[in-house]
């Protein structure tokens, strides 16, 4: 297992639209195994393939608290099925966005079909932490951010602020 380094906005590779995954096999579960301790270093609640530069549709998660044990959770190709009308707010952070942290508005309950591993079909219906979070990675696997749904003025400004930061680094 390998930690891999996390792409930084505004790297135009998190703007990919991912590829379905077409075949569970062994370097499929080395990425997921990769993702995992990328994620679990990090550290975040969830990551999505491309966050790592691999355009595969495939996202990773654990909402597990720090004192509580893991519980590594795996969704390849992640299809939202149905949606709420009802809202719910939360404060989201991106692991390609260090430090920035802001309110975003989605629909509160949401049903997502996916494949396990083990190549099985399932259907999660989530609300809470669990449904922003499917749904902030799912944005990612469709080249989306969370900061694209801010208001334009507070995403140029965020946008504004990294792009200086690559330069600078570039230097
Ligand atoms: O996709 C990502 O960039 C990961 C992101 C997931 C996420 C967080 C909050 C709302 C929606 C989606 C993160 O994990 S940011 C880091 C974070 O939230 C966290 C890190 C350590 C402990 C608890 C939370
Ligand atoms: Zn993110």
């Amino acid at each position: 297992m390998t930690v891999r380094e996390i792409l930084i906005l505004p790297d135009k590779r998190l703007r990919q639209v991912s590829d379905p995954v077409k075949k569970i096999d062994a370097s499929l579960r080395k990425l997921v195994a990769d993702m995992f301790e990328t994620m679990y270093d990090a550290p975040g609640i969830g990551l999505a393939a491309i966050q790592i530069g691999t355009s595969k549709r495939v996202v990773t998660m654990d909402l597990a608290k720090k004192e509580e044990a893991k519980t590594p959770q795996v969704f390849i190709n992640p299809e939202v099925t149905w949606s709420s009308t009802e809202r719910a707010t939360y404060e989201e952070g991106c692991l390609s966005i260090p430090e920035v942290y802001s309110d975003v508005e989605r629909p509160a309950q949401v049903k997502v079909k996916y494949l396990d591993l083990e190549g099985e079909l399932l259907e999660v219906e989530a609300n809470g932490l669990l449904a922003t979070c499917l749904q902030h990675e799912i944005d990612h696997l469709n080249g989306i951010l969370f900061i694209d749904h801010l208001s334009k003025l507070k995403r140029d400004r965020i946008v504004k602020k990294f792009s200086k930061a690559a330069k600078r680094a570039a230097e």
